[in-house]
């Protein structure tokens, strides 16, 4: 499957739509997710150009994942989280539903599942 630049997360990277912008550098965003699955939840995108994770750029996974790690950490600190889970999904069957990498960093509370 080959990149779409019209899906929503290129569109708000191109400044097309509006996001809850919390970080961004030459090489990432990081932004609000529109349907939180509990206070804080965040997603953490490379700027260049991938699907997913199926066909993305090592190098530009090296780069992302301190990145995911900066935010987790944050997060945590700022939401009183218990804990953080981290989530990716690729593909439709894998859960995807945009198609432009993005990992979510999701705060977490004792006795409180996901409905991811
Ligand atoms: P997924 O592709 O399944 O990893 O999930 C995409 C996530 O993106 C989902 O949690 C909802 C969120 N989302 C969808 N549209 C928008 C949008 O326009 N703005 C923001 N901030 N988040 C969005």
């Amino acid at each position: 499957m080959s990149y779409d630049a019209n899906n929503i997360f290129a569109k708000i990277l191109r400044g097309e739509i509006p996001c809850h912008k919390v970080y961004e550098d030459a090489d990432a965003i990081v932004f609000m997710d529109v349907m939180p699955q509990s206070p804080g939840h965040t997603l953490v995108l490379p700027k260049a150009q991938s699907r997913n994770l199926l066909d993305a750029d090592p190098a530009v996974l090296a780069k992302i994942i301190p990145l995911v790690q900066k935010v987790a950490i944050a997060a945590k600190s700022a939401f009183n989280a218990d804990g953080i889970s981290i989530a990716q999904f690729n593909e439709t069957a894998g859960g995807q539903t945009v198609f432009h990498l993005h990992f979510h960093v999701i705060p977490r509370y004792e006795g409180k599942p996901l409905n991811l």
